[in-house]
């Protein structure tokens, strides 16, 4: 037997007994049978067996780190959230990921990022889980699925299939403003902290009066943005599949922390239903010119997590955490997800994921749940029912019985949203081709598009495909039937 140096702690196992040995399990003789009483290598064993909980379905792949939030304008007019009031700093967890790739996954495939944030506020945790992108691929959540697949493995041969994805894209004409985004140089960020981040949806915000607002989160980089081409995002995804992750934690590490500013775009709650675009929309930006950015903060992430599974892999973002002073709206997208993220958390994680340490509120929780697997708090009250006149939780209805809500009515339908005077699916697509992009951007689009469809994609798919970038722009699509026919 080897004694431990005396500056190292001594192996228990994990109920804290010492074990007698790192490397030997119990035999009779040294090469004799192993001994069902080794319960410390049973342990160790079973233990291992059971190390994963099931990858995320989207956005397996990502990394994140703790930051604060600090409130550098007056938005109060807006909003009474406290985490957005004058002065107020908020401390938060981010999490970056690419969508589509599983868990080991390079970093740089062509992807939208997710850019989720949770502010631990003190009316309980407010999660803003969006994207490095300001509008999505589809507006129906019934899409969602669909769209995910085409993204993802066929059955057969396990194999992603480009000729899949523009099927899907082609036959879903509301994709084209994200397809137009996602095959452009934003669709490979350098890294993570050279990346926009984007609410995406439109949310209500709700002032200490009672007056409502539509809003949009805009999280500009302090980093400035920078992307990768096609040729060093390939060429990176074979030398260091991980190097977004290593970047952020390296960044962190070495005290150059990285910073975002928000801002927010404000829609007064009477323009919505004759403004010239469905506000609602996901596939729709707000043009600034209509409704600038006002800022509202600063977020700097300071904080590597010492223990990746424990703090990113096992942290649970819901866009149903809203807090008092946010809301939703009524993009059928959002209330889709509403109730699709606390569902796979019990899946993935388990029902009682909110007391895990980055999801545990840091404000009071007076919740009546208890019991359930893995349960370690105990319950708030001897009494787990509401009413109970032994001194429980009751519902501030004075304070927060007023729900972020609208008025609606109308026959139940399975409808696309009624049409306002300019929305079409083509339009702001095209807009971004030609007003935002300048000449090499525009070139660079042109061959990010003919090398993906040179890639796998046939006829029909292939014509589809062509027609589907002539209808966003003209010239542009005819520049992209040349690169495909001479390739
Ligand atoms: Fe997600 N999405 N999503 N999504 N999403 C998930 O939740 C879903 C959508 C986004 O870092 C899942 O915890 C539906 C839009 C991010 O942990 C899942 C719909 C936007 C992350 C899910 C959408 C997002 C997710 C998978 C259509 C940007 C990673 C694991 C109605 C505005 C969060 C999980 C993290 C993750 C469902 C569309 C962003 C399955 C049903 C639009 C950043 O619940």
């Amino acid at each position: 037997m080897t004694e431990a140096a005396p500056q190292v702690p001594y192996t228990t196992n994990n109920h804290g007994v010492p074990v007698e040995s790192d490397a030997h399990s119990l035999t009779v003789g040294p090469n004799g049978p192993i001994l069902l009483q080794d319960h410390y290598l049973i342990e160790k064993m079973a233990q291992f067996n059971r190390e994963r909980v099931p990858e995320r379905v989207v956005h397996a792949k990502g990394s994140g780190a703790y930051g604060v939030f600090e409130v550098t304008n007056d938005v109060s007019q807006f909003t009474k959230a406290d985490l957005f009031q004058p002065g107020r700093r908020t401390d938060m967890l981010a999490r970056f990921s690419t969508v589509a790739g599983e868990l080991g996954s390079p970093d740089t495939w062509r992807d939208p990022r997710g850019f989720a944030l949770k502010f631990y506020t003190e009316h309980g945790n407010y999660d803003l889980v969006g994207n490095n992108t300001p509008i999505f691929f589809v507006r129906d959540p019934s899409k969602f699925q669909d769209f995910i697949r085409s993204q993802k493995r066929r059955p057969d041969n396990a194999l992603r299939d480009n000729d899949m994805q523009w099927d899907f894209w082609t036959l879903s004409p509301e994709s084209a403003h994200m397809v137009t985004w996602l095959m452009g140089d934003r669709g490979v960020p350098k890294t993570w902290r050279h990346m926009n981040g984007y609410g995406s949806h439109t949310y209500m915000w709700i002032n200490g009066g009672g007056e409502k607002f539509w809003i949009k989160y805009h999280i500009k980089t302090d980093q400035g943005i920078e992307f990768l081409t096609q040729a060093e995002a390939d060429e990176t995804a074979g030398a260091d599949a991980d190097v977004h992750r290593r970047d952020l934690y390296r960044a962190i590490a070495t005290g150059d922390t990285p910073s975002w500013t928000m801002y927010v775009q404000v829609m007064p709650f009477d323009d919505a239903p004759d403004y010239r675009f469905n506000p609602f929309d996901l596939t729709k930006v707000w043009p600034h010119g209509d409704y600038p950015l006002i800022e509202v903060g600063r977020m700097t992430l300071d904080k590597n997590p010492d223990d990746h599974f424990v703090h990113i892999e096992q942290a649970a973002f819901e866009p149903s955490n809203l807090v008092p002073g946010i809301g939703p709206s009524p993009d059928k997208m959002l209330l889709g997800r509403l109730f699709s993220y606390p569902d796979t958390h019990r899946y993935r994680i388990g029902p009682n994921y909110a007391q895990l340490p980055p999801n545990r509120p840091r404000s009071q929780v007076n919740s009546y749940a208890k019991d359930g697997p893995m349960r370690y708090e105990p319950a708030r009250t001897g009494r787990p029912y509401a009413p109970n006149s032994y001194g429980g939780p009751a519902a501030d209805v004075e304070r927060f019985g007023e729900p972020a809500g609208w008025q609606t009515a109308g026959e139940m339908v399975r409808e696309a949203y009624k049409l306002h005077r300019e929305d079409d699916d083509w339009g702001q697509a095209g807009t971004l081709v030609r007003n935002v992009l300048d000449d090499e951007a525009r070139e660079r689009l042109v061959s990010n598009v003919g090398g993906h469809l040179l890639n796998g994609v046939s006829r029909p798919v292939l014509d589809r495909a062509l027609q589907y970038w002539r209808n966003i722009d003209k010239d542009l699509g005819d520049r992209i039937a040349g690169r495909v026919d001479g390739g």
